[in-house]
Parts: structure tokens; C-alpha cells; sequence
């Protein structure tokens, strides 16, 4: 077992030291970035015990007390609603969970406003693969208190976005627009613990990340690109690899480089993936990191949201990579 290190740097230590380089800075975000560091910890406990608790399966049922049992992501929502509310930090919610926005009531509104996927990858809660948690901060450009009519921002408002990854380990991964950090969940000492500072997406990877079995609901441009990652003109074939998980599949993007895609289909003619917390928090992150996000025609961060549950295509991942699809995009709209 590696010996204790007497210096680690905790998450919190390290947001405390970045917001000391801030001058003025109120510490609200800090506030913030401490709430959702419970929510994640909280979660990741409830995903490790899941199958025990009975957290599995659909919510509505009642168990043997007759009490009604929480599916996890029902669970996820209200620790991430409750804990954010209470940081004093953020004026409107939005979540992937609610219809609605979230307003916080005056006494403890702060100038923020949130956008958060509380359990992202729900086909994959039963079966024990990889889910996550996903968040984007947003900040009107005069620091106001935003109203409700305000908070479809762009990603160019975006101070901080992340994800949680409850994988084989639990991972924090966190950009304030300075780098993108990785912290590690240290499940005996209960504390985020730096391990990957200043993480840097690969230029190129041999990845691509996609759900094959729409192929034929794709785009011909999305066709041809996939089909040239199996039968390059040059060098070796790509990898598959496809989670299902968004969360997981990003961070796998951003590690070992590659492109991950979420293209429109028949089925999801917009794309399925939602622009405001999670096309917008990823991009944020991957862009960070040093690689691309588009929608197929502009960068991810650009496009203004007309809805909260607006949906997206989503081309993401090293920059090469990303480039090379768009082209091809583009010279099948010639
Ligand atoms: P969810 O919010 O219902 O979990 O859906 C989002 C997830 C993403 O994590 C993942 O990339 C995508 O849906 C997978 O969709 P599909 O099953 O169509 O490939
Ligand atoms: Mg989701």
C-alpha cells in the first residue's frame, strides 16, 4: 500500500488557492464548486451500494416497509438541487430531470446560474457500467443577479464546467477556464485528491466513438467519415470503442485522444444530446484541454440556446480529429 502523503492537495485546497489569484473575488464559486463536490461524493456512494439499497430499477415503487423507493437518478437530482440551493451561489437551475427551471428564493440567490445532468448515462445504471454527473456554471458579463428570461446563455458565459465519473474510480474532472484538472475520490479519506493537473487531449487519436447501429440513419458525410476510420487510404484502422455513457466516452476522448460523436438520426433529426448541460459542460472542458467541440457547423460554446432541453449534434474530441469530420461535412454540403 503506497505510504500517506503528508501534502496532498485536496479539491477544495486547490479552488482555494485559484480563487486567491482572483482579486476581488467573493469566493461564491468556490461556495459553488464545494456544494457540487458533496453532491458527487454523496452519489458516488449511492452508485457503489446501488444493488443493495435497492436504488435500482424505476422510481414509483414502494418496498416492503411500503416506504417509496428512490431510483438513483430521482435521488442524484434532489442531492444536486438541495446542496447547490444551499450554497447561496446561484439564482435559476436547470436540469436534465426538470421540465422547468429551478428558481432559488431571494434570501439565498447568488449570481450564477447552473445547468446539470445529475446521473448521465441511465441505460448503463443497472448493469454497472460507468455513469456520471455533468455541469456547466454560467455568469452574466455585468455580474447582475440573472432573471429567469436570462439564462439562456452561451458557453462564451460559461466560468466553470465539469463532470463527475463514477468509474472504476470516482473522478472530478473541473475547469474554471484555466486548465482542465482531474481529482480522484480517495474513498478512505472521503476527499477529491489531485491527480491529473493540466490535462492535455492528445492532437490526434486512433478512437472514434459512436453508436453504430444507426449507420444508416446517418448523414452520407457521417457514413463516409466512419467508414474511412475502418478502411483508411493510409495507416492502420481506428479502434470502436462506445460506452453509451457520455461522460465515460469524453473522458476516454480526452485521455487517449479521438473523436466521439453524436450525429443527427432519423430518430433525433437535432441530435440527442442536450446543449446545455451536456454538449456546452463537455465542450467547455474538451476546448480547455486543447481539443475541438462542434455541432457539425460552428464551435458547441457559440451556439446560443433558444430552449433548456434544446438538443445537439455533437462532434468532440482532439482537434485533428474533429477537423477532419467537419470537412468532410462540408464538402458533402457543396
Ligand atoms: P440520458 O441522459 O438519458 O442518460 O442519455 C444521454 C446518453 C449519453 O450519456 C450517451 O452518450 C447517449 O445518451 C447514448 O445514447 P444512445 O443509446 O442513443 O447511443
Ligand atoms: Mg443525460
Amino acid at each position: 500500500m503506497a505510504s500517506l502523503d503528508s501534502n496532498t492537495i485536496s479539491l477544495t485546497r486547490f479552488f482555494l488557492a485559484e480563487q486567491k489569484k482572483i482579486p476581488h473575488a467573493t469566493g461564491e464559486l468556490t461556495q459553488l464548486l464545494a456544494s457540487i463536490q458533496t453532491a458527487v461524493k454523496t452519489i458516488s456512494s449511492a452508485v457503489r451500494r446501488a444493488g443493495i439499497t435497492k436504488l435500482f430499477g424505476t422510481a414509483g415503487n414502494t418496498n416492503v416497509q411500503g416506504e417509496e423507493v428512490k431510483k438513483l437518478d430521482v435521488l442524484a437530482n434532489e442531492l444536486f438541487i438541495n446542496l447547490i440551493k444551499s450554497s447561496y451561489s446561484v439564482a435559476v437551475l436547470i436540469s436534465e430531470e426538470n421540465e422547468t427551471v429551478i428558481e432559488v428564493e431571494t434570501e439565498r440567490q447568488g449570481k450564477y446560474v447552473i445547468a446539470f445532468d445529475p446521473l448521465d448515462g441511465s441505460s448503463n445504471i443497472d448493469c454497472l457500467v460507468s455513469i456520471g454527473s455533468i455541469f456547466a456554471i454560467f455568469k452574466k458579463e455585468d455580474n447582475s443577479i440573472p432573471t429567469i428570461d436570462e439564462v439562456l446563455m452561451s458557453g462564451r458565459n460559461v466560468v466553470a464546467a465539469g463532470y463527475a465519473l463514477y468509474g472504476t474510480a470516482t473522478m472530478l474532472i473541473m475547469s474554471t477556464g484555466n486548465g482542465v484538472h482531474g481529482f480522484m475520490l480517495d474513498p478512505t479519506i472521503g476527499e477529491f485528491i489531485l491527480t491529473d493537473y493540466d490535462m492535455k487531449i492528445p492532437k490526434r487519436g486512433n478512437i472514434y466513438s459512436i453508436n453504430e447501429g444507426y449507420t444508416h440513419q446517418w448523414s452520407e458525410a457521417i457514413q463516409e467519415y466512419v467508414d474511412n476510420k475502418k478502411n483508411p487510404c493510409k495507416g492502420k484502422p481506428y479502434n470502436a470503442r462506445y460506452v453509451g455513457s457520455m461522460v465515460a466516452d469524453v473522458h476516454r476522448t480526452i485521455k487517449y485522444g479521438g473523436i466521439f460523436l453524436y450525429p443527427a438520426t432519423k430518430a433525433a433529426p437535432k441530435g440527442k444530446l442536450r446543449l446545455m448541460y451536456e454538449a456546452i459542460p463537455m465542450a467547455y472542458v474538451v476546448t480547455n484541454a486543447g481539443g475541438a467541440a462542434s455541432n457539425g457547423e460552428i464551435p458547441i460554446l457559440d451556439i446560443k440556446p433558444e430552449a433548456i432541453h434544446q438538443r445537439t449534434e455533437v462532434f468532440i474530441g482532439s482537434e485533428e480529429d474533429v477537423d477532419e469530420v467537419l470537412q468532410l461535412i462540408r464538402v458533402h454540403k457543396e
